[in-house]
């Protein structure tokens, strides 16, 4: 047989793999370990698996971290590369829901498919690490976690505004809520409570999570996003003393990072929640103000928090004193100002402040400038940046800085303010009241105190229900489980714990999957943490990443891991994105209805030319492309140095399954150099040695290798393949060596396993090649055939000639001088001096004529 056959070839290497265990990671105190050898561990973000199964987009982290793998194998390295499935959280409850079906028979039947879809792309992980989250002996150790962090005080219940979802029966965290105030899953309408939450202090964690963002190599954006999420400020609490009414002489406490403005403040504004503002209303400001406070609990944080809104607020009608000037200054309420962030109350300062400013202006309130510009301009309209202040009394004349330092110390010699560091991290919201989750290992005792469930008492496991559906009333589904909470010891606790919950320690269960005594053993996770490189989808690059930072640390102090940080590098792989089909009016046509007529798309009814836009690939608009397909037709080889070739891994790509073509050629012609025509295992000729005439291509082989090896270092695929490309042409009806042969096959190993496994076999090798070592690039080889030499005149470039790599100084000279344009040039004049770079450059300094 000697056609490319990748249906036959993929089957046959899938199944061998999967049953010699081939990929399997060895752990210290394994027979046969090599703790001599240097570690990887390569580690995607492990899938949701969804009713949908895996589509095209999956696949690109996935063969990117496959490719290292099986490379780093080969450059002798103990890899570990794992896979399982983040399968808790709430859209296995709506798939659920949706098609009447119990969440666990669903999740085992969409983890089914994920693994038959992963497993025929021929991914090189280690199946016996695989691990569920929402698998009774995996949650067993997310509860015993969550023990860790009560008896830590690190989880404590309270009182916490959220989002109840009536739609989705359960509380969402501000992220899961949209700008308009409906749910980011299925868009239903949201409206804020106060309810008993358990939450995680994250907060404590704040200085470390951020400090050590220094050590990792992440790319810059998501480093600048955990910055910004976790937002350090520096600045002062300050207090302000009200002045008349029912509240006369209590303190109102601001928080400001611009102490230095205080003799700008002109009015104070309060959060609609802070609890002085109901009685701060005087009595012909009550109704204006009960009236706005309605209002507001029903806007989200986010478009509270936009610029670009309107500005609204009422005034309380009290006042208070500024300390530093005596002046009265009008106490407004507006929800430009965060109850959860600072003390829920500022110091409005116009002059200097963008929402402060906009605010004077819509309410016709004082604004006074107390800082100018270093430059001495005269700004209008609001100047926030810093300069020197004025109109501040002994501040007057100071730098920013210097007139924020002076004030603070004013404030503390005064008493009535203090230095203060600030982040907007807020504390994490652990319950939902939801059904398909993680139970919480607590009980209620009959004073209502939260006790832990015992160790040994670990899985607390969900009970099996009728229907999981919520009710409404908001109550969690499972408080209608009635015999699975009522217990000896009390009451069991009904929320279940979030969805980040179980992504939040994974890595480390795949360093020690099975260990019933343990979340995981000491000595392994030492080994193998931490990640080496984290491959996944720029869309976690805040909760996911920070959470499992955070719980890193926990673990750290509990002695329970050796380093303080997960993850050494991440790499955000870049989207594939779909095209759609719309006629004008804006009615969605499904890729495979659309009707090609000469080149064009068309409504497949109505004959009207469609419009194209590239969007996300998503169900609704028919534009998701399964993989399936695509290996039916191609093999999973083309299909994965497809995803590879598109473009730089980290860039967004538009989808187009006509380039598919242009790999499975490739690999066609692949196949064809080594196996040839005949009935053979492959050409006959392999078996000679190399002949004189092949072994010009010695040099386009190591170059090649040489550009290989660094392309996969970093990350740099695309080239990497088209290199293998253009070897390949190179080659053309040529025949290869033996061993030109066997090194071609290994450079091809990592992008396309199974025909470089076929390959392998067919050259005479009756094992794997997962594990023979990498090909040195011979550097006098690789060294490049042809180098550029530059010719000048007086220094200016007269001439560019391609010359054989290697020349010494006078060997370049004298291919500079027999050049004709040179010659030409020169008009046989001997130049009077000659500057050689050795194989680069030569400048010939000449007479200067007037035609020079
Ligand atoms: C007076 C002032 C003058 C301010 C000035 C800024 C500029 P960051 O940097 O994000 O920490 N602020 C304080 N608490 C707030 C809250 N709960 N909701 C909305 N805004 C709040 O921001 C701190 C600054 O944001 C504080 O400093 C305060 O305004 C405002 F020229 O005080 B500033």
């Amino acid at each position: 047989m000697s056609v490319y056959d990748p249906g036959a070839i993929e089957s046959k290497w899938q199944r061998f793999w999967l049953e010699n265990k081939t990929f399997r990671a060895l752990d210290p105190g394994d027979p046969g370990f090599d703790a001599s050898r240097p570690k990887s561990y390569l580690l995607d973000m492990f899938p949701y698996p969804s009713g949908d199964g895996l589509h095209v987009g999956h696949p690109v982290g996935y063969t990117a971290t496959d490719i290292l793998a099986r490379y780093k194998r080969m450059k002798g390295f103990n890899v570990l590369h794992p896979m399982g499935w983040d399968s808790f959280g709430l859209p296995a409850e709506q798939y659920a829901v949706k098609t009447g079906q119990h969440p666990a028979v669903t999740t085992k039947k969409n983890i089914e498919t994920f693994r038959a879809q992963i497993r025929r792309l021929g991914f090189s992980y280690d199946w016996d690490r695989e691990i569920a989250t929402s698998d009774p002996e995996y949650y067993r150790w997310t509860q015993w976690i969550f023990r860790k962090l009560f008896e830590k005080g690190l989880a404590y219940q309270a009182e916490a505004a959220v989002w109840w979802c009536e739609g989705l029966g359960t509380v969402l965290a501000n992220e899961e809520v949209d700008s308009e105030g409906n749910s980011e899953v299925g868009g239903f309408p949201c409206v804020r409570r106060n309810m008993r939450q358990w939450m995680l202090r994250i907060t404590s964690y704040a200085q470390r999570l951020l400090d050590d963002l220094k050590g990792l190599d992440w790319p810059h954006g998501i480093i600048k996003m955990q910055e910004d999420w976790i937002g350090r400020s520096e600045g002062a609490d300050l207090d302000f003393e009200v002045s008349g009414g029912t509240c006369q002489g209590e303190r109102l406490r601001v928080f400001t990072t611009r102490p230095d403005t205080l003799y700008g403040a002109t009015y104070l504004v309060l959060a609609p929640e802070h609890p002085l503002v109901r009685r701060l209303a005087s009595p012909d400001q009550q109704a204006a103000v009960s009236g706005y406070l309605e209002q507001a609990s029903r806007r989200s944080e986010r478009e509270r928090m936009a610029d670009t809104k309107e500005k609204t607020g009422v005034f309380t009608g009290s006042y208070a004193k500024n300390p530093v000037n005596g002046a009265d200054i009008p106490i407004w309420v507006a929800d430009y100002v965060l109850a959860g962030y600072g003390t829920g109350a500022i110091m409005a300062v116009p002059a200097h402040d963008l929402r402060d400013h906009d605010f004077a202006k819509a309410m016709g309130l004082k604004i006074v400038a107390v800082v100018r510009p270093l430059d001495g301009s005269t700004p209008e309209g609001c100047m926030d940046a810093e300069g020197i202040a004025v109109n501040s009394g002994p501040l007057d004349g100071l730098d920013s800085a210097s007139a924020k330092e002076a004030m603070i110390q004013t404030l503390e010699a005064r008493a009535i303010g203090k230095r203060v560091v600030r982040f907007r991290l807020r504390d994490w919201l652990f319950s939902r009241q939801r059904y398909w989750g993680e139970p919480f290992p607590v009980v209620f005792d009959k004073q209502g105190r939260a006790l832990l469930v015992g160790e040994d008492d670990l899985p607390i496991s969900l009970p099996e229900m009728e229907s999981f559906r919520a009710t409404g009333g908001f109550e969690a589904p499972l408080a209608r489980a009635k015999d699975w909470m009522t217990t000896p010891e009390g009451v069991r606790e009904t929320n279940v714990m979030p969805q980040w919950a179980g992504s939040c320690w994974y890595f480390l269960r795949f360093t020690d999957p099975h260990n019933a005594n343990a979340p995981w053993n000491r000595d392994k996770a030492d080994y193998w943490m931490p990640v080496d490189l984290y491959i996944g989808g720029a869309e976690h690059a805040v909760l996911h990443l920070l959470y499992s930072r955070f719980w890193y640390k926990v673990f750290f102090d509990l002695g329970l891991v050796s380093q303080t940080e997960p993850f050494r590098k991440l790499f955000n792989q870049g989207m594939i994105g779909g095209t759609s089909y719309k006629t004008v009016s804006g009615s969605v046509v499904k890729t495979d209805d659309v009707r090609w007529i000469s080149g064009k798309p068309t409504h497949p009814e109505s004959g009207e030319e469609l419009l194209v836009t590239q969007a996300k690939m998503s169900k609704s608009l028919g534009n998701v492309i399964n993989p399936d397909t695509l290996v039916a037709q191609y093999g999973a080889d083309s299909l994965r140095l497809y995803e590879m070739f598109m473009g730089p891994l980290e860039q967004g790509k538009v989808w187009d399954t006509n380039g598919i073509n242009g790999t499975y050629r490739f690999l066609k012609r692949a196949h064809h150099l080594i196996v040839g025509d005949g009935e053979g295992a492959c050409r006959p000729e392999l078996l000679d040695a190399a002949r004189a005439s092949e072994r010009d291509l010695d040099g386009a082989l190591h170059r090649c290798l040489k550009q290989v090896g660094e392309d996969i270092e970093g990350l740099r695929f695309n080239t990497g393949i088209s290199a293998l490309m253009v070897l390949v042409n190179a080659f053309g009806e040529r025949v290869p060596s033996r061993s030109q042969a066997k090194v071609f096959v290994l450079m091809l190993a990592p992008f396309a396993p199974h025909l470089a496994e076929e390959l392998w076999e067919r050259l005479g090798h009756s094992h794997s090649l997962a594990f023979e070592s990498w090909p040195h690039a011979d550097v006098t080889l690789a060294a490049p055939a042809e180098v550029q030499l530059v010719v000048q005149v007086n220094g200016r470039l007269r001439s560019k000639l391609s010359a054989p790599a290697g020349m010494d100084a006078a060997q370049t000279e004298k291919m500079a001088l027999s050049d004709e344009k040179i010659r030409a040039f020169l008009a046989g004049k001997s130049p009077k001096k000659v500057i050689v770079v050795a194989g680069k450059l030569v400048n010939l300094v000449v007479e200067e004529t007037r035609e020079n």
